[in-house]
Formats: structure tokens, sequence, C-alpha cells
């Protein structure tokens, strides 16, 4: 397979002005004519007058030059992913018809054109355009798009595609059209179209200068009773963008389907979304508070790329970060300024210190901005997306809210209908601000995660406290030393009584907190005034993505767990204190020794518990202790079974000793609010839920009848599968019964049956494995669905560690089988699979042994595509 470059960059030869484009769709041989109107690049540098298009799977028909001169043989050249006219025009602009065939049907990629349900749909980013007809598939070509369906009204009554309706019309034979005009211009992975029996929930939003926008989901009949949220959410979002960016919707229309086969979550085709159900379908009892949370953020995550992806596109894949960077940050605001914005900084960063630092820490590991590719499919990833989006936090962090906006406002003036850089981003802050990020930079082009390292020295004649900070990253792949990054870190001080200390640098005036900003491998800072040596709050907010190396004295995590005024250093305090209670008993076990835990833990739990909380959501968070994955992260030679059980010594400890307060907090919040979903609710249920999988670790029966009433009272699905996740993962004499109950129950709603997979198959009690080999024949269960997919196979590989890294290598076996049998029909989500494989060096030799031997076994199976081999390939290196 080949690699792609950044250094390789060069503008386009020729240009794209106008696309029209024309199908006659039927499920198995859909007919497409796309008429280019096209024309040499002036910037071009190259010689060569051919021209090559992109096309993969397509069944070419004829190939027309300015309306009249057909092209045969000799005039071109295809090669299985190109269409080579060997001269066209190069003075004057030239019309290209091209006519082809494509399979929808046999499409089981899901990507160009496919069939979900019996709709037909599309998914073109990054390169499924060509899946499609023969083009310049590159992000810089951007033009614009009329497209006219034809199809027989019974199978596809609704047409769609992007941008405005302009004409409609009734054929012989039961057939109708539609011709769609999109006015902006726009790379064509921006392309969509919709066809199938959908229904439609309407609504508008009138804009901030006063236009009325149509606003439209489509989904299919039975689901047209969960689209309220997502309609709420768009609205939320679009009034959001108005707020807080100062960016208006640009179409008349906005519309969002949403299908049952997607890849990913969604997409944001102009004017044209199209939706994973998962991200769109809610309704009380089906769904439950995260994924009304999630909803809400990807509907914004989407909107807003309308302005950040769409109006200002990427000039290269490699560019990705650009939008998906910025983008993410934006919707993470968005969900912030609805729901917690301390809760939401948690969740936020606990994804990233699990996941997305262990892929930078790994054999993948790759800058925000990557230098190179095999499938760009394969780069839609953590680091892309969510480290990205903490760079742009920093430039936040770094500018100020105000500075920041200026920022974002000269970068919208600058470039607004352009195909740029990650580089045009950062410049557009710094002219705006007159700022100098020249060392800011690196973060795009540098991977890994640096270590910080944190020394204090308090002068009491001179009332100084000395902060010494260090940075280090470690090597990753192809970048064996790293520069010095420019580091944001707040910091705060606190009195030995609790009470907050100012802070003041040198020349500097007193504030709450100061933002340090580390630019040397090492240096000091002095802070003023203090009468009294403070304790450090080091990295408020999270304010850079990093390591923090601080050795800190458990009581001294306490004392911050009580004080700290940062909620998210306040939170972080409580877990660093698990994770070193937590590691000691990992040694215990590992040395055979009895588990006894740290009264220091359960009495700082005890005050947690005793405190007044007002966010219950922040309170929850607090009493949860650190995942198996976060303990993972600080392992040097993982220890699967080690982290399973030091950590279940310790909630139930936690169960045991604070019993009394758990279960009165259980009962006091125990009400059916089912429907309700502001914060007081939410926060309500997510407390008690807490509660329920403490107490259900004592093992008693009265706990278990609790679960079990709560199972069958519940009315809402947050409440209902809280209880049935607790039911699965302890042994309960009615597990088996309440899993076939809820079945039966929901086997008509796919997410909820999703739901249903994924308890099984992350449940910690002996049998899971086998359970698993069940599902995999259940009836339900169906390979060429990627929701199921991840809900069985993507769940027990990423999210049951204890199982799916079982000393006999079964677990192993049964996820590189999967893959290979995933290869030939979706390679997207069969790479993605790859990735519970990925970090088998962190393992024991014999582990190691084990999944080196499946990673071997994949990439020498024939005929692998280049998504799965890349991503296995580069793991064994
Ligand atoms: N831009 C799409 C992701 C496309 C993934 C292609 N493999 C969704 C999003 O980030 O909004
Ligand atoms: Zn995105």
């Amino acid at each position: 397979p080949r690699t792609v470059y950044l250094k390789d960059y060069t503008v386009p030869d020729y240009l794209i002005q106008h696309v029209d484009l024309n199908f006659t769709l039927d499920e198995e041989n859909t007919r497409v004519v796309s008429r280019l109107t096209m024309c040499r690049n002036p910037a071009s540098r190259s010689s060569d007058t051919s021209l090559t298009l992109a096309g993969e799977n397509l069944q070419l028909i004829r190939v027309v030059l300015n309306e009249d001169n057909e092209l045969g043989d000799k005039d071109y050249l295809q090669t299985p992913d190109s269409l080579i006219i060997h001269d066209v025009p190069q003075q004057r602009s030239f019309v290209l018809t091209i006519e082809n065939g494509i399979d929808p049907k046999a499409n089981t990629a899901l990507e160009g054109l496919y069939l979900s349900n019996g709709m037909l749909c599309t998914q073109c980013e990054a390169e499924g355009f060509r899946k499609i007809t023969y083009f310049l598939d590159r992000p810089d070509v951007m033009a614009d798009f009329t497209t006219t369906i034809t199809a027989d009204r019974d199978r596809f009554p609704v047409l769609l595609s992007n941008g405005n309706k302009v004409g409609h019309g009734n054929l012989p034979d039961n057939r109708h059209w539609v011709t769609w005009k999109d006015p902006f211009k726009k790379p064509c992975y921006l392309f969509a179209l919709v066809a199938g029996q959908l229904e439609c929930v309407e609504d508008y939003f009138t804009t901030v200068s006063g236009r009325d926008i149509t606003l439209q989901i489509f989904v299919e009949k039975h689901d047209l009773d969960k689209c309220g949220h997502a309609m709420q959410s768009l609205k939320n979002a679009m009034a959001w963008d108005e707020q807080v960016y100062g960016r208006e919707y640009d179409l008349d229309l906005y519309m969002i389907v949403a299908v049952s086969h997607f890849n990913m979550g969604a997409m944001e085709n102009k004017g044209l979304n199209v939706f994973n159900t998962k991200f769109v379908l809610a309704r009380p009892d089906t769904a439950t508070d995260a994924d009304y949370e999630h909803i809400e953020g990807v509907i914004g995550h989407e909107y807003f790329h309308n302005w950040t992806g769409n109006r200002i596109t990427c000039r290269d894949w490699f560019q990705l970060s650009l939008k998906e960077g910025f983008t993410v940050f934006r919707d993470q605001e968005f969900t912030g300024d609805r729901t917690s914005k301390a809760v939401k900084r948690i969740e936020d960063v606990n994804m990233l210190r699990t996941r997305q630092f262990a892929e930078d820490a790994g054999p993948l590991a790759h800058p925000i901005r990557p230098d190179a590719y095999i499938e760009i499919n394969n780069f839609y990833t953590l680091t892309v997306y969510e480290k990205g989006a903490e760079i742009v936090r920093m430039l936040h962090t770094l500018l100020g809210a105000d500075g920041f906006r200026k920022g974002s406002d000269l970068y919208f003036e600058r470039h607004d209908g352009q195909a740029v850089t990650c580089d045009d981003f950062v410049s557009a802050m710094e002219a705006a601000n007159g700022a100098d990020l020249s060392q800011f930079r690196r973060w795009y082009a540098q991977a890994g995660t640096p270590v910080i390292n944190v020394a204090q020295h308090y002068d009491a004649a001179q009332k100084t406290l000395s902060l010494t900070l260090s940075q280090y990253c470690p090597p990753t792949p192809g970048q064996p030393a790293k520069e010095p990054l420019l580091i944001p870190i707040t910091t705060g001080l606190i009195n030995k009584d609790g009470s907050p200390a100012l802070c003041r640098l040198q020349d500097g005036e007193a504030a709450e907190q100061v933002v340090l900003q580390l630019t040397q491998p090492e240096q000091t800072f002095v802070l003023a005034d203090l009468n009294e040596e403070p304790i450090v709050s080091v990295l408020r907010g999270f304010s850079a993505p990093v390591k923090l190396a601080m050795n800190r004295p458990l009581d001294e995590l306490a004392f911050l767990l009580s004080h700290d005024p940062d909620t998210f250093n306040r939170w972080d305090a409580g877990q660093q204190l698990a994770v070193q209670v937590i590691s000691g008993l990992i040694v215990d076990y590992q040395d055979g020794s009895e588990l006894a835990v740290n009264p220091l833990l359960i009495d700082a739990y005890k005050k947690v518990l005793a405190h007044p909380w007002e966010d219950l959501s922040y309170f929850s968070l607090l009493m949860t202790l650190p995942s198996e994955l976060y303990l993972t992260e600080q392992m040097r030679v993982v220890d699967v079974e080690a982290i399973h059980y030091a950590r279940e010594a310790v909630a139930k400890a936690l169960a045991e000793q604070l019993r009394e307060p758990l279960e009165a907090l259980y009962l006091k919040h125990h009400r059916d609010e089912s429907g309700q979903f502001d914060a007081g609710a939410i926060g309500r249920r997510r407390i008690k839920n807490t509660c329920l999988a403490y107490l259900a670790r004592l093992d008693a029966d009265w706990v278990q009848h609790w679960a079990l009433q709560q199972f069958n009272s519940a009315k809402n699905m947050t409440d209902q599968l809280a209880a049935l996740t607790v039911i699965v993962n302890h042994p309960h004499p009615a597990s088996q019964q309440c899993l076939d109950s809820f079945y039966e129950q929901w086997r008509h709603e796919a997410l909820v049956i999703d739901k249903w997979f994924t308890t099984q198959a992350s449940s910690p009690l002996p049998g899971t494995f086998e359970k698993v080999l069940d599902l995999l024949d259940h009836p339900a269960f169906d390979i060429k669905n990627p929701n199921r997919v991840r809900s069985l196979i993507g769940a027990f590989s990423q999210s049951n560690p204890l199982h799916f890294h079982a000393a006999s290598g079964q677990g192993y076996q049964f996820l590189a089988d999967r893959i290979l049998e995933l290869n030939s029909l979706n390679p997207q989500v069969a790479s993605r699979m790859v990735g519970a494989l990925t970090s088998w060096r962190r393992y024991d030799e014999k582990r190691q042994g084990l999944m080196k031997a499946q990673l071997e076994r994949i990439i020498s199976t024939p005929a692998i595509s280049k998504d799965v081999y890349e991503v296995a390939v580069k793991s064994l290196a």
C-alpha cells in the first residue's frame, strides 16, 4: 500500500467550477451522469496535460468532452482507482460528462452510496465520493453542485440532497424526480444524497437577523416519536453559535437524516447531515441521560461544522484537526454551557487521559497534524479530535475568551469559502491578538504526552514560593527527540486553613489563579507575598494535555479533595488519592497478601458523602473510583486481574463501611422523574445509581431486591439500565430472567438491543466469554451493522479488560477472527476493532506473545484491506 506524505502536497492541476449530477436510483444498479465544468488551475506548476480523476468500484459507461466528443478507449486509461484522460484543453474551460453505474446493495463498506434498511444514503468523507463517480476527490477542490435524483415513487418517496430544492415532478411508470441546488461551493466530501421511505418532523428557527430556517429531521416511521430531543438540541446549537461565535446559519433549510447503518457518529454534509440513529433518537424510556447528552453534543458538533469545516474547510486531510479539533472544542463548550461545566470537563478529561493518552504512548502515536498516512480513515482518532480540541482550548486559555473570539472572527473573515491549513488558524489567532505563537505551533507537529514535574520551595524570610516546573516528552514513532512546548499551567494556592491564597508573580497583579507559561525544559516561577507555605493546586481545569508527575502525600490529596475551589482539581485529587491506594493493593494482590483498604480513603469518601452538594452529577463523579482503564495507564506492566480485584476491594470496603449514608442517599433520591431532563433530575438519578452500584458489592439479598425492584418499575432507560447492569455484573438469581424480559420488551428498538448486547459483553462475572460467543449466534446479532458490532465485539474487547485479556489468549483469537471476517465486509469498522490489540507491549510476556501472534496472523492474511493493514503493521513495528 502507498503512503501519502504531507510534504508532498501540491495544488490541484485542475479546478472544478460546477458539478451537475444526475442520479437514476436503483438498489443494485444506480446510474450516475456527472457533468463537470472544469479548467486548468492557473496555480498549477505541472506541465502534464492529462487529467487524472479518482474513482473506485465504478462501471464506466461513457466519457464525453465538451458535449459532443465521445472519448474512446485510446483517449483514456482506466485503473482500479482512477480514470486518466490523456489530453484535455489547457487554455479554456471545458465540460466533461461521465456516465457510470454503481451497486449500492453490494456496498457493505458503507462508504459511497449504500443501502440501510431499504433507504439509500451516502457517506463521502474522507474519500467516498470516488465510489460514486470519477472526480477530483480532494478537499481543496471546491465546486457548486446541482443534483437531480430520479427514482421509483413507492420505494423512494423522499429524495434529498444538499442545498435548496429547486424543482420536482412526476414521470411515467410511477417515477419522480427532484432537483437540488447548493449555492455554497464545497468539496465533494460534503456531498450527500438520501432516498427512501422516510417521515419527517419539522420545526423552524429564527436567526438573529430574523430569517426563518426550516428544520427537518427524517427518520423511519416508527421513530417519529423519538425526534423531539434532537430537534430541540439543534435549535439550542443554532442559538449558541450566534451568541458565542457570532455565526448565523446560511441556507433556508437544515435537514438531518437518521440511518441505522453508519460507520461513525454523524456527518456534517452541507444542509443535509446524515446521522447514526444513536445520535438522534431518544425517548425517556429508550434513551439514558448519557444518551440525551451525547445527542445534544453530536447535533451541536455537526451544526458547528457548518462554519468550522464547511464554509472554511481543510486544504488536505493532514489538516483534519483544523476542523475536528476546533469543532470538538466548540461542542464541548456548548455541552458545558447546557449542562454542568464541571462535569463536562471531567468527562472529557477522563476520556482523554484513558484513551488518548494510551494512543499517544503506543505504536500508533501521531501528531494532531499527522505527517503521513496509508488510509486517511485511520486518522479520525482521539488524537486528532480530542487532543486537537485541547490544543484549541490552550489557545483559549492563553488568549482569554475575548482574545480567542477576536481570533476566531478574523479566521472566519479571512478564510470564508477557502480550504486552509492549521497554520492559517494559528496565524489568525496571532494576528488578532498581536501574539507570537511560533513555539505553540509545535503542538501541531509533535506527538506524545509531555510529563510535567513540579518542585516547590518556600522561603519564609522572603515570603515567596518558588515553583520549578520541568517538561519532558517521551519519544514516539519517528520522533526520537522533542522540542520544548509552550504549556499553559493554570495554578492556584490554598492556605493551610483551606482558604484561598492570592497568587502574585513578580511585577504582576494579585489574582485567584495564574496561568504559568512554561516554555523551557525547566523554569522557575516565583510567587510573592505569602505569609505561610500554601498548598499548590496545579493544572487547574486541566489546562494542558499533559501528565502531572507529582507524588503528593495522601493527606495533601485529601486536603485538596475537601478544599480546592477548582472543580476539576478537587475531583482529580480524589482520583489520585484512590489511584495511590489501589496501586498499593495491586502490589498486595500480586504478592498474595490480604487487601486492606487504607482508612484515609474511606474517611475522604465519608466527607464527600457528608457534604451538601448542589450539583449531584458532580457529586457522583467525586464518588466514582478511577476506571480500570485509567488504572491500566498508571501501570508499567498491566495486570488486568490485579487491577480488577484491587479496585473491587476498595469499592467493597466503601460499600461496607459507608453503607448507611449510601443507603440513605439511594432512598432519598429514589423517585420516578421519568421524562424530566433538568440538571436536578439527571443528578438525582446519577447519584442514586452510583449508590446502588456500590451497595451491590455487598451481595446481600436486600440489595438484589432493590435492584430487581428498580429494574421492574423503571419508566426511564437510565434507571432500568443501571439496575440491569448491577444485576448482570453481580451474582443475581434473576439475572437471566431480567435479560430475557428486557429483550422481549425492547426487541423492536435496535438502539436498546445494542445496550442489551453491551451489558452482557461488559460483565466481569465468569462465563462472560462463553456468553459473548453465544451472542454472536443470536438472531439479533448482525455483523453488517456497525452499531451491533461495536455493542458486542467492541464492548468486549475495549471495555472488558478482565475477560478480553484472559491468560488463555482466547479473547485475542476471538477478536482476530472477527476482524478477519469484518475485513472483507467493512474495512473501516474492522480497522477500529484492531485497536484492542495495538497496546500489546504493555502486557506481560506471555500475553505479548499471544497478542502479537494475532496481529501477525492478521497482516499475513491475503487480501487484507489497507485500513486493517496500516493499523496492524504499525502496531507491530
Ligand atoms: N466529519 C465526520 C467524520 C467522518 C469520518 C470519516 N471516516 C464526522 C464529524 O467529525 O463530525
Ligand atoms: Zn467533526
